[in-house]
């Protein structure tokens, strides 16, 4: 396989070239560090924003809408779509879940969805990857569509330079947000399906919410709330204009690079603890454990002097 000629493909737009190589950095081929080392000096230009909220308040109809919005401004577009992939939805219901039937023949639009099924922590490798792809594919701008029920959502939202969790009313969402601690991490607020009965109130718990957690955290991003009607592409200017405050206020206090700098901490350490397990597993063809397992489960061992043991003998 010719990986830069692959690389170069994908510079110049080729879709199916960038189809391939996030397969590759997906599948976690043998060609992964050849990937990884050609596509590096071809990144760091991409806005990377995370959109995440809970199941059904609009996501995917935001991401279009906002696809929409950076098209008509002229630039390249990704869009990463990280499905939770329920047992019994599968990949099938995927069409239906990101909406991405307008831009689905648009050169410039690159739209991938990525399952976490199957991925038990392997995505928390992969879409770093697939990130790094799509920015060196010469996308502009990256949107990451994320369902937030869960510490793994969380966690790659946080991949993101700018997080805007969506809210609808109705929802009981708030409770449910805060729970899953998606509030912390939001740089701006979306109060979608503002057609609705409650959007107002949804507004003004927000704001309470957030004055609360204002007092703790000091003066800092004052994380705004954008009422949108996404089905209908209302309120796009607003939220684009938050978009572009949030960006400038990273570049200005320099927690644009403070942030991608945390990024590529958790994704060096993700692979070195994967490949630690992976040599973990290697030693003494996996037989150490078990060995050393029976030991301390008969009471002969404890288990610091096993690991010590373990380990020692990578
Ligand atoms: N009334 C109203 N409906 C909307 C609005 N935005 C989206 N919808 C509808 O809400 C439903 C869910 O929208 P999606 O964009 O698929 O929501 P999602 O958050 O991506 O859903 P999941 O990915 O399944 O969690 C669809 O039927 C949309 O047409 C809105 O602003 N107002
Ligand atoms: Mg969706």
């Amino acid at each position: 396989m010719d990986i830069p000629e692959l690389v170069g493909q994908a510079r110049a737009g080729r879709a199916r070239a960038v189809a391939r190589l996030i397969s590759l950095v997906e599948d976690a081929s043998p060609h992964l560090r050849e990937v990884a080392a050609a596509l590096t000096p071809l990144t760091g230009n991409a806005r990377v924003i995370g959109l995440t909220g809970p199941p059904g308040v609009g996501k995917s109809t935001a991401t279009s809408m906002l696809v929409s919005a950076f098209r008509a401004a002229g630039h390249r577009v990704g869009v990463l779509a990280i499905d939770p992939s329920s047992p019994f939805s599968g990949g099938a219901l995927l069409g239906d879940r990101i909406r991405m039937h307008d831009h689905a023949t648009d050169p410039e639009v690159f739209i991938r969805s990525m399952a976490t099924r199957g991925h038990l922590g392997g995505l928390a490798t992969a879409t770093p990857q697939a990130l790094r792809v799509l920015d060196a594919a010469g996308c502009h701008v990256v949107l990451i569509e994320t369902v937030g029920v869960g510490q793994s959502e969380v966690d790659i939202v946080a991949l993101a330079d700018t997080t805007v969790v969506l809210l609808a009313p109705g929802m009981g969402d708030g409770i449910q947000a805060a729970k899953a601690g998606i509030l912390e991490v939001a740089d701006v607020f979306v109060v979608n399906k503002a057609d609705r009965d409650g959007a107002e109130t949804t507004v003004r718990d927000l704001k309470h919410m957030i004055s609360l957690g204002r007092r703790e955290l000091g003066p800092a991003w004052r994380q705004p709330i954008v009422s949108t009607v996404a089905s209908a592409g209302e309120g796009v200017a607003e939220l684009v204009a938050a978009l572009d405050a949030h960006h400038d206020w990273l570049v200005t206090r320099g927690e644009l690079a403070a942030r991608r700098a945390r990024r590529a901490a958790e994704e060096i350490e993700a692979i070195a603890v994967a490949s630690l397990r992976a040599r973990l597993g290697g030693v003494r063809g996996g037989d150490a454990l078990a060995g050393l397992a029976e030991r301390v489960a008969a009471g002969e061992l404890d288990p610091y002097a096993a690991a010590d043991e373990l380990t020692a003998g990578m």
